[in-house]
Formats: structure tokens, sequence, C-alpha cells
């Protein structure tokens, strides 16, 4: 089955935001078939307008009747409107492609990478909502899911370098300001973020919890699990926000049950769907967020034998935080979800 031709009737929860807007614009590239468009946001932004194929849309502020006879929901207003909001948008009968952290981790929600998961879909109907992974998570298991299939991953110690875009535009916002103040000899005074963000990392993102991990580590280490239908694997994850605007970089290290080499693991991720590998070392070359900003793949490099365990392998993920790791993931979703259930 292809996609339906006549479209598919879609909202987008969040329209105005970094991820919403993105959300808006590989619907456009990727050729979705919408039939029509609707954009919810706030009350504050309700009245502007995105442009769509051309034509300027109007945002209309989100409500409990935002949904009559819309069939897909992509949302990506925050947690808490997603909690509030999905419940009705699923008893309108639309599906709910969700972004936020408020479904991933329940039973009957599937969670879904695509190039990972995709059979999860199926499930759908129980809630009538998708959850889309977190940024972090996304880009991790479309790398470690063929190395996992091949050798199985008992072990993931990641360390990450997570841009600011993946905190909202007003966060991208204050690392400018912030960048500029400090380069002039300002004050610098932190809004968003606990402290500076310019010139600075911070080992926090989301809160802390009583294990001393941070809401974000502890959505890699049940997410990754969930995803990969493994429970048994294990993983310890830091994740720092770093003065980038766009893309998330990985420092990875996977202990697997059987050996693997560092040239069958290349190969592997080389077949990889969604994967680019980059690792030309001797000529410089490596994964960076500037050049993965903007683009799809999931990028890999330093590929290499990790000493500090018996079968152990080190790599660097990198890959755009607002496409693969949330609006792109999430209109692949969509693609499937219309593809092979919606008629
Ligand atoms: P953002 O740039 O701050 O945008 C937030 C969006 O939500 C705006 O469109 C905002 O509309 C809207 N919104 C906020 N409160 C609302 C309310 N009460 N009712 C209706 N709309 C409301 O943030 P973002 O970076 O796009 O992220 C948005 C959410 O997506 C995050 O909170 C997170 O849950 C999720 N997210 C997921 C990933 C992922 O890894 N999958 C990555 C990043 C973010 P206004 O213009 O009206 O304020
Ligand atoms: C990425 O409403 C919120 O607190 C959203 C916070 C947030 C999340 C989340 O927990 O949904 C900001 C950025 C995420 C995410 O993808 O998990």
């Amino acid at each position: 089955m292809g996609l339906r031709a006549s479209g598919y009737r879609v909202a987008v929860m969040g329209a105005t935001g970094a991820v919403g807007n993105e959300m808006v614009r590989v619907l456009e590239e990727r050729g979705f078939p919408v039939a029509s468009l609707k954009l919810l946001a706030s009350i504050r932004s309700a009245g502007s307008t995105i442009e769509f194929r051309g034509a300027d849309v109007r945002v209309e502020e989100l409500t409990d009747r935002s949904f009559d006879g819309v069939e897909i929901v992509l949302a990506s207003a925050g947690a808490s409107v997603s909690q509030r909001f999905a419940p009705a948008a699923a008893a309108a009968g639309a599906v709910i492609i969700d972004n936020t952290s408020a479904f991933r981790m329940e039973p009957d929600v599937p969670l879904v990478v695509p190039e990972v998961n995709p059979h999860a879909i199926a499930d759908y109907p129980k809630r009538r909502i998708i959850a889309n992974p977190n940024c972090s998570t996304i880009q991790m298991v479309v790398a470690l899911k063929p190395l996992h299939d091949a050798a199985r991953i008992k072990r993931i110690i990641v360390d990450t370098y997570q841009s600011t875009s993946g905190a909202g535009k007003r966060a991208m916002e204050e690392l400018e300001s912030q960048t500029a103040d400090r380069l002039n000899g300002r004050e610098v005074l932190p809004k968003i973020f606990p402290h500076p963000i310019a010139f600075n990392c911070l080992p926090h993102i989301d809160s802390f919890l009583d294990n001393g991990y941070t809401k974000e580590e502890m959505k890699m280490v049940n997410e990754t699990r969930k995803i990969l239908e493994d429970p048994s694997i294990l993983v310890s994850a830091t994740t720092v926000r770093v003065p980038v605007f766009y893309g998330h970089s990985e420092a990875v290290h996977i202990e697997t049950e059987r050996p693997l080499s560092p040239a069958d693991a290349r190969k592997l991720l080389e077949n990889a769907p969604g994967v680019e590998v980059v690792d030309e070392p001797a000529e410089k070359r490596y994964p960076t967020a500037i050049d993965a900003a903007g683009t799809d793949p999931v990028y890999v490099g330093r590929i290499r034998q990790d000493l500090a365990f018996e079968n152990g392998l080190a790599m660097w993920i990198v890959s755009d935080n607002i496409r693969k790791g949330a609006a792109l993931n999430a209109v692949q979703i969509a693609e499937c979800l219309g593809r092979d259930y919606l008629s």
C-alpha cells in the first residue's frame, strides 16, 4: 500500500516552536500528502502565519475542539500540553505522533524509530498515540541497532554534547545574546539555562532525580531498552548542554556479548538505513554538529576498539536533533502509519 494520494488531514501542535516549525518544513520537503493543515499553538501566537507550500497558513489557538476532522496530529508543545490534549485528539479519532516525554514509557504506547522498530506501530490503536523518542536516544539507537543485531550489546556508556535548539527557541536566543554579551564585556544573565551557556558546558539537562542522574539521562536508559526490546541492556549516560545551535554529538562506548571488529562494525553501519559513516581520521574526516545541521542522516565516525572492555567498541555519533531527533522522525512515523495502517 502507498500513501493515500488524496492526502491526510494533519494538525501540528506547537507549530511555532523549534520542532513544530521544522515539522511543517519536513512535511513539505518530503512531499507528504497533506489534504489539510491545521497549525496550533498557544493564544500567544494565534493569528501569526507559517508558510506551507507557498501559502501562509494561519496559526490557531489550541483547544479541545481543534481536532475535529483531523487524522494525524504531530505534537511538540511540551509534555504537559500533550498530557492535556492528546486524549481529546484521540477521542476525536486522530492518531497523535507525540514528540514529548509524556507517554513514551507507557506500555500500551509504541515508541518508534522507523529504521529500528517500525513493527511497533501496529499497537497504535490501543491509545491512538505513537511516541517519538528523545532526540539523544533516536540517533544512538539508529546507529546501535545493526551492531546489537550482529553481536548483542550488553552495556552502553554514553556522554552527550547537546545543542541549545533541543531546549527550544528561547534557549537558542539565550546562547546568541549571551555570546554577544560576553564578547562585549557585558554582564551575562542566565534565564532559560541555570548557568551561562555561552562558552560553557552544563552537565544538567531536565531535572535531577534521587539516583543522581537527570531525567534526560534516564530517558536514554529506559527508551533504549524499550526500542531495542531488550530490558537487560545496561546504559549509563551523562547528558551535557554545550554552546552549539544545531546538532547533538555523542561519545558512545559499547560492550557486546560476541566480538565485533571495528572493520565489521564499519561495514554494518555503511549498510544501515539512515546512517552515514564518516570515518577517515587520517584525513581529519569525522562527523561534526556543524556539518550535520540541516541534514537527515545519523553520522558515525571514530569507530575503534574500546580498550576498556573485552568486547568493546567506541564511536562518535552526530545528528541534527531537530530533524532526525524530532521532526523528521515524527514525519517518517506518519509515513509508515499512512502507508501501512490508514486506508
Ligand atoms: P519551543 O521552541 O519552546 O516551542 C514550544 C511550542 O509549544 C510553541 O509552538 C508554543 O506556542 C507551543 N506551546 C507552548 N505552550 C502551549 C500551550 N499551553 N498550548 C498550546 N501550545 C503551546 O520548544 P520546542 O523545542 O519546539 O519543543 C517543544 C516540545 O517538543 C518540548 O517541550 C518537548 O516536549 C518536545 N521535544 C522533543 C524532542 C525530541 O527529542 N523528540 C526534542 C525537542 C523537543 P507559542 O508560540 O504560542 O508559545
Ligand atoms: C525535549 O514540557 C516539558 O517539560 C518538555 C521538556 C522537553 C522534553 C520532554 O520531556 O518532553 C524539552 C526538550 C524533551 C524530550 O524530548 O524529552
